[in-house]
């Protein structure tokens, strides 16, 4: 009889020290809990205290492809297209690595804001500027791109890339590459979610779940 009391005693010290060190680990400046301490921020996306935002965007070239003019995916812009229905641009290149370099066009700034080298991209045949406006990844480079806001599910990630549009004196040529998103921006962070891989001038990729991480 006393042995099975200490037994239950011990289970029960058990739990109330498992739950206390949980209490601990997500308590946070304000005293509040992570899963309930949701506020606005000044661009009005959602923000919950303790959980960092996705932000950042990560554009690899797959093509493979390099030799010509302007060899591997060109990319023109970034677009995440909230579920409200706005388009928001990457506004600032975290990191580049270019494949080859034997291109012109290898500023990656050129990713940045509204597309300017395939401006009608929702056509079935748009219209490009094979000369400017973007940026060549060289057959097998990357990009990574910080966004004007975050990256919500219910999102979508587009990639412009001139390929697959009439520049003039033809059809640029289709380039395949692969998006992904993160909360930090180091290129090799292990926060990486894998939205797709596809093919322009427009893909647009829709953002289905997003695992919270913790700050
Ligand atoms: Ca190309
Ligand atoms: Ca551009």
């Amino acid at each position: 009889m006393k042995l099975r009391f200490l037994l239950v005693l011990t289970a029960v010290m058990a739990t109330v020290g498992f739950a206390g060190c949980e209490l601990q680990t997500d308590a946070d400046a304000d005293g509040g809990n992570t899963t309930t301490d949701v506020t606005t921020t000044p661009d009005g996306t959602t923000d919950t205290a303790g959980v960092l935002d996705y932000r950042y965007v990560r554009v690899d070239d797959l093509s493979n492809i390099t030799a010509g003019q302007d060899p591997g995916a060109d990319i023109d812009a970034i677009i995440l297209e909230k579920a409200s229905g706005t388009d928001v641009y990457a506004d600032k290149i975290e990191a580049f690595q270019l494949g080859v370099d034997v291109g012109d066009n290898i500023d990656p700034t050129d990713a940045l804001n509204a597309p300017d080298s395939v401006i009608n991209y929702t056509d079935a045949m748009p219209d490009c500027n094979a000369d400017a406006g973007f940026v060549s990844l060289g057959g097998s480079g990357y990009l990574v791109a910080h966004m004007g806001q975050n990256i919500e599910v219910g999102d979508s990630v587009a990639v412009i890339e001139v390929g697959g549009c009439d520049y003039g004196g033809g059809t640029a040529k289709l380039e395949t590459v692969k998006v992904q998103v993160s909360v930090a921006a180091e290129p090799d962070n292990q926060y990486w979610v894998t939205l797709g891989e596809g093919q322009g001038p427009y893909l647009s990729l829709s953002v289905n779940s997003l695992p919270p991480v913790s700050n």
